[in-house]
């Protein structure tokens, strides 16, 4: 007993604080992606939810990015929800932001086989009448924003995996020329517009992009307006193709723009910091081929934050796959696009987060430990802590983390449900473990 209280009251010179790396706000003195773009002769987008487009989001929105995609305020089905009853708040908002803050829109998407009004899809049509419908449709949207769109996603989608034509809608009403119907409508509405296709898939040559190659080729020999193809990149983590700059480079060839329109990496979740240096790669990679082609005029990211991505519902488990954190904080991914920019900064992509340990109570053979993870000017998304025992110490139980020891080494890792660490908040974690001799405090770092 005597002891015991002895050790308790000891237990306070054992308590330090060990501050990791503290680094200033993680975005604060980077030069804005659209400023190192402009210096390369590019464009960076994202795909915007109109709604979003104040505080943060709109902040990050107007200064990062010179190019916005309604994510979903241009589809048909948004537009047009009932026949002829129009809705044109979200794009015309989307619309006004880009022309307050000096940015292109990209419009997204005229044909598509997806996200249309009920009343299309349900309705029995003939193929004049759907290609009225059709036609309608492009005049009325395209004419709409005549002279505010730089470029038109006219043709979304169109091919299957092996590089058939899919069955859609369009394709199984009007045949194959539904395509250069549609690129020559749009063209009459606002002819200074630039017509794209664009499509998933075809990042890297195979089958399905050498479809769209040989389609592109004959619509240009048949004189049909078509300025670029849209390369849509939703990637999954460590595959961005090795031929894609190649592949960019065989459509330049053909006397068309590229743009790699929606681009997102997607991970299995929990994000830990080797998948978000890969992730870093991939952006990277994925930037610097476009910049090493002239042809290549935009990188659109789709959605720039990790709250307002389409991966994570879409496929369960994963996500975590854009440049920005569900709090704003700029991801490792961020740090790749900018760097294939030529940015230069070196600052943390983990921000000023820090670790501190401590030992709370302390008897003759254990002690119970303490770490707590803060941050400021920066958030997490996952967590990892680390440290070495040079003294004997041996984890027996922890709480609120994962650890496991191996030898000297202890590593702790996020518990399901306290991985985030938010901008100006912290999360502790516990441990019991055993000593003898001494219990030095360790140096904590955080991953
Ligand atoms: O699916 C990812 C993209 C593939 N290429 C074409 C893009 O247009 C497409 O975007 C996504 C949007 O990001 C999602 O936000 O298209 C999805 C639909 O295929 C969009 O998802 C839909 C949800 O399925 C609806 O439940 C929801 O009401 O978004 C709608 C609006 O939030």
């Amino acid at each position: 007993m005597r002891s015991l209280r002895t050790g308790l009251s000891l237990a306070a010179l054992f308590t330090g604080a060990v501050m990791l790396f503290a680094a200033p706000a993680a975005h604060a003195a980077d030069t804005p992606l659209r400023d190192l773009a402009a210096a390369k002769g590019k464009v960076i987008g994202t795909a915007v939810t109109g709604s979003k487009l104040t505080g943060t989001y709109g902040d990050i929105a107007g200064s990062q990015f010179s190019s916005l995609t309604p994510g979903n305020a241009m589809k048909w089905e948004t537009v047009e929800p009932t026949q002829g009853s129009f809705n044109w708040a979200e794009a015309d908002q989307i619309v006004a932001f880009a022309q307050a803050h000096n940015q292109q829109v990209r419009g997204h998407t005229l044909v598509w086989h997806s996200q249309n009004p009920s009343w299309l899809t349900n309705g029995t049509w003939t193929s004049a009448q759907l290609s009225s419908l059709l036609q309608n449709h492009i005049s009325t949207e395209v004419g709409r924003y005549k002279g505010k769109i730089t470029a038109w996603d006219v043709v979304n989608e169109p091919f299957n995996e092996d590089g058939t034509y899919r069955s859609t809608l369009w394709y199984n009403g009007l045949g194959a020329n539904y395509i250069a119907q549609a690129l020559t409508w749009a063209h009459a509405a606002d002819p200074a517009a630039k017509l794209y296709i664009n499509d998933y898939n075809v990042e890297g040559v195979n089958a399905k992009s050498t479809a769209l190659y040989n389609l592109v080729k004959s619509l240009k020999a048949a004189g049909v307006p078509i300025d670029g193809v849209g390369l849509q990149a939703h990637l999954i983590l460590g595959q961005v193709p090795a031929t894609l700059q190649q592949n960019i480079q065989r459509f330049a060839d053909l006397g068309v723009d590229v743009a790699i329109t929606e681009l997102d990496v997607r991970m299995a979740l929990p994000a830990d910091s080797t998948k978000l240096a890969q992730q870093k790669a991939d952006f990277k990679s994925v930037m610097a081929a476009c910049v090493a082609v002239a042809r290549c005029v935009n990188v659109t990211v789709w959605g720039f934050t990790d709250s307002d991505s389409w991966v994570d519902s879409t496929f369960p488990g994963y996500g975590a796959a854009t440049p920005y954190d569900a709090n704003y904080a700029p991801k490792p991914a961020y740090y790749g696009l900018s760097e294939a920019l030529g940015g230069t900064t070196t600052t943390p992509p983990t921000g000023a987060c820090s670790a501190t340990y401590s030992v709370g109570s302390q008897w003759n053979t254990g002690f119970t430990g303490q770490v707590t993870i803060a941050c400021s000017g920066a958030s997490l998304s996952s967590w990892k802590a680390s440290w070495t025992y040079g003294a004997g110490q041996q984890i027996t139980q922890a709480w609120n983390a994962t650890c496991t020891q191996s030898g000297t080494a202890v590593s702790c890792a996020n518990a399901s449900y306290n991985g985030t660490v938010p901008d100006g908040g912290s999360v502790s974690f516990g441990f019991n473990a055993s000593w003898s001799g001494s219990n030095p405090v360790p140096v904590v770092t955080l991953g």
